[in-house]
């Protein structure tokens, strides 16, 4: 009772001011105005909440999340600072590759509770999904051991997690100067064992000069898609690299981040239905000055979501609340479409 409750009917956003709510076994059974709580609805004994005008929301869904990894990237955060750029830290031995040491270092006690500090933290917020990629292990077994670690989270955790292979996130050191060869092992190790053996439902790739060309991310898509996985992409992100027509080419399920996207690109994205998941985190972390080209996302209809991206090097973040803030005040998102604030049509008490 008394509640402004937040609700997605018909696929749209809307707030129901004076609202009440009945649960029954944990399910939501009905959702209306207060004035229509009719007795017949309300039952002799039921216990009644007063929400005292309180915000009653669907659960969030963080839909871009690296949570599962070992070790922290502080210093980057000074070289940056210094000037140096992302793929200057890279080239430094930092970034990416620093994170996969310090994880394939780590014990699965060790990751594992590193990784559930940080999705506690989300839940928190009242995130009720969560996606999370591998992509800092980068060899067969260490990325399976990171979505397996993912997929446990679920087992102690009041949360739903979807998990993504990130193979294709960077080459990794073994494979330095032969790119070819590591996604010929993504393409006929990874994907294939973590199709198998269930651990992934989705396939995720960083496209960027400092990462995968699109023929190799191409690759792997085909490989995803032989293994019956959906794709999804880091985009577009610090060059324009026409990742976004790229996923759209491969029907992705999301192009995320996508501040350097062209027009044709997300053109291609609305027409196949493309989710276009923007981060304001890894924005803001890097200090970009591109924004996302949202006022071009909106003339073609592309739905957007917002995501944490949550990762030590470009998000140290497990805040969607900020997030959903940033995306608001710092890039004037206001009155996103009915999907784009990634709500969940469930609550959970
Ligand atoms: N884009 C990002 O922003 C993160 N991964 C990616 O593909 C960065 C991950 C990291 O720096 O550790
Ligand atoms: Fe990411």
């Amino acid at each position: 009772m008394n509640a402004r409750i937040a609700t997605l009917r018909g696929a749209r956003y809307s707030m129901i001011d004076n609202g009440a709510l009945r649960a029954e076994d944990g399910r939501i059974a009905w959702i209306g105005a207060a004035a229509e709580l009719t007795p017949r609805r309300h039952a002799e004994g039921e216990e009644v909440i007063d929400a005292k005008g309180a915000l009653v929301t669907p659960g969030l869904v963080d839909c871009h999340t690296h949570l599962v990894y070992a070790g922290e990237r502080a210093r980057e955060f000074e070289m940056r600072l210094a000037g140096l750029s992302y793929a200057d830290i890279a080239k430094a031995g930092g970034g990416i590759v620093a994170t996969v040491k310090a994880t394939r270092a780590a014990g699965n006690a060790e990751l594992r509770a590193a990784s559930a500090r940080r999705l506690e933290s989300l839940m928190s917020e009242g995130v009720t999904t969560v996606e999370i990629k591998s992509g800092y292990g980068l060899d067969v077994d260490q990325e399976l051991r990171c979505l397996r670690i993912a997929r446990s989270l679920a087992a102690d955790h009041a949360v739903s997690i979807c998990t993504t292979l990130l193979g294709a996130h960077a080459i990794p050191p073994e494979y330095q100067g032969r790119a070819e060869a590591y996604v010929d092992a993504v393409c006929a190790q990874m994907i294939p064992r973590a199709a198998a053996e269930g651990l992934a439902s989705a396939v995720d790739g960083f496209c960027e000069t400092i990462a995968f060309s699109r023929e190799q991310v191409a690759r792997v898509f085909e490989a995803a898609g032989a293994h019956g996985l959906r794709v999804k992409l880091h985009a577009d992100q610090l060059s324009d690299s026409g990742g976004a027509a790229l996923a759209a080419q491969f029907g992705a399920l999301s192009a995320d981040h996508l501040e350097h996207a062209r027009e044709a690109g997300i053109a291609a994205l609305a027409k196949a239905g493309t989710v276009a998941v923007l981060l304001p985190g890894a924005f803001y972390f890097l200090r970009e000055t591109k924004l996302p080209p949202v006022a071009l996302l909106r003339k073609h209809g592309v739905d957007m979501a917002i995501a944490t991206d949550c990762n030590p090097g470009t998000s140290p973040c497990t805040s969607i609340l900020t997030m959903m803030n940033m995306a608001c005040l710092a890039w004037q998102i206001a009155g996103l479409r009915p999907r784009a604030v990634a709500f969940e049509g469930r609550l959970r008490q």
